[in-house]
């Protein structure tokens, strides 16, 4: 058992065996704490079995369950009582120790004797990730950001204002502009609802965020730039993404350099919200340029993960790729498991209400094309799938738009705009 000393009052630890509790008495420990809740796994042997090796050993116990996503300030306090009444030494033990660090670090943060800057480092320091106790803490100030998602009925997607209650920063990340494929009309019904609400709500658009160069709708990002003057983002790789369509739809002389977007965002790369951390994960197969931006506990994945009813997005547009997206997915779903995922697009299986929410947690265990799949299965599964799925309707429409960063082409001399469209550039074709 590996015991951690943290205080000289005390020591955190991972799960002891009953027998274990004698060997604690004769180490000196006159008390354990145990965090954890009963029946987290089979081999745990639970509150009664350690409240009688603890009678047993002449050691006092106390049992304060908690789960990292639910603790509330009682359990604190409690936690805290115990430590400050005991006057002998502590061990406080959940699976990993985590847990137990985590209620001893938040008490501390509470009652003012720590700075919530100093609690990673301070977990770090004894080989524990505290991230956790960060989120609980920027929860209980108001720090996490407010999610407002707008659908779109007609390509099932979902655009998102993502806000600092305090500040009142907020980001719009994949706004539709609107397009009638049979009219060949294009409208602003969907972003101009988007400004309302951020007018509505106070809000202060600082940046405007693309998941991946559509294929499916086109991108309003230009439209709204020129709206609230706020920076225009993607991932770099849109580069790529544009030199492969710039063959396509052959365009020599289009700047495939991404300098239609004000930042391209690299892997890792960080920004901030008003007072809310942002940070880029790279989550390539949807598309080579898909990313996934993480703001606070809110982790927008666009096409990756659907919700967990409908499993995931398609890997076969050019450029993309079955393995890379089942790596993009793993890389999610090693988020903190009360993370909240917002996908892209809802397609509204067996006819359900649209929805766009998930945590981490809940697509581990239930999305349809991941819990309990392996690499190969799924690889062979999406690739099979994906065989049978004709092109978006919008493809060609949207990606010369959408890899000019939502620009429409110029208009022409008669003033009227124009796309244009490669014959027999795609597969897919139903016949
Ligand atoms: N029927 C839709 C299909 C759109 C589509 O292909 N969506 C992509 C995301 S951009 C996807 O992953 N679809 C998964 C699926 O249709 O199962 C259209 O024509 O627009
Ligand atoms: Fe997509």
């Amino acid at each position: 058992m590996r015991i951690v000393e943290i205080t000289d009052k005390l020591s955190v630890a991972e799960q002891p065996e009953p027998a274990d509790f004698g060997e604690l008495a004769t180490r000196g420990f006159a008390a354990v704490v145990n965090v954890r809740p009963d029946g987290e796994d089979i081999r745990q042997p639970g509150n009664e079995a350690e409240a009688a090796a603890a009678r047993a050993a002449g050691v006092r116990y106390a049992f304060v369950p908690v789960t990292g996503a639910t603790i509330t300030r009682a359990d604190i306090g409690a936690f805290q009582r115990f430590l400050t009444e005991e006057d002998g030494s502590v061990l406080a033990h959940c699976k990993s120790g985590t847990r137990a660090l985590t209620l001893y670090v938040l008490g501390e943060v509470l009652a003012g004797r720590m700075k919530r800057q100093d609690v990673v480092d301070f977990g770090n320091g004894f080989g524990f990730d505290l991230s956790g106790a960060v989120r609980w803490l920027e929860r209980e100030e108001g720090r996490l950001p407010v999610v407002k998602g707008f659908y779109e009925t007609r390509t099932g997607s979902i655009q998102y204002v993502v806000s600092d209650p305090v500040t009142k920063a907020c980001a719009i990340i994949d706004p539709v502009l609107d397009f009638d494929e049979k009219s060949g009309a294009t409208a602003t019904v969907h972003a101009d609802a988007i400004l309302a609400y951020v007018r509505a709500e106070g809000l202060r658009v600082e940046w405007i965020f693309d998941t991946h160069p559509h294929a499916d709708h086109l991108s309003a990002a230009a439209y709204l730039k020129a709206k609230t003057g706020a920076p225009t983002a993607i991932g770099s790789h849109a580069k790529d993404v544009q030199a492969l369509w710039k063959g396509i739809y052959n365009l020599p002389e289009f700047p495939a350099d991404g300098s239609q977007w004000d930042r391209l965002f690299e892997d890792g790369d960080t920004f901030k919200l008003g007072g809310i951390d942002g940070r880029i994960l790279f989550s390539p197969g949807h598309t080579l340029a898909s990313i996934t931006y993480v703001i606070g506990d809110a982790a927008f994945v666009h096409d990756t993960l659907f919700m967990p009813d409908s499993g995931t997005a398609r890997a076969d547009f050019p450029g993309g790729d079955a393995r890379s997206l089942w790596a993009s997915i793993q890389r999610i779903l090693a988020l903190p498991e009360e993370t909240r995922l917002f996908t892209g697009h809802d397609y509204r299986p067996h006819g359900r209400n649209a929805k766009w929410e998930s945590t981490v947690g809940e697509q581990m265990r239930t999305n349809l094309h991941i819990a309990g799949v392996d690499e190969e299965t799924f690889v062979k599964l999406r690739e099979a799938r994906d065989r049978t799925l004709p092109m978006p309707k919008l493809i060609l429409h949207a990606l010369q738009v959408n890899m000019n960063g939502g620009r429409l082409p110029e208009p022409e001399i008669n003033g009227k705009r124009y796309l244009k469209f490669p014959l027999d550039a795609l597969e897919g074709a139903p016949w």
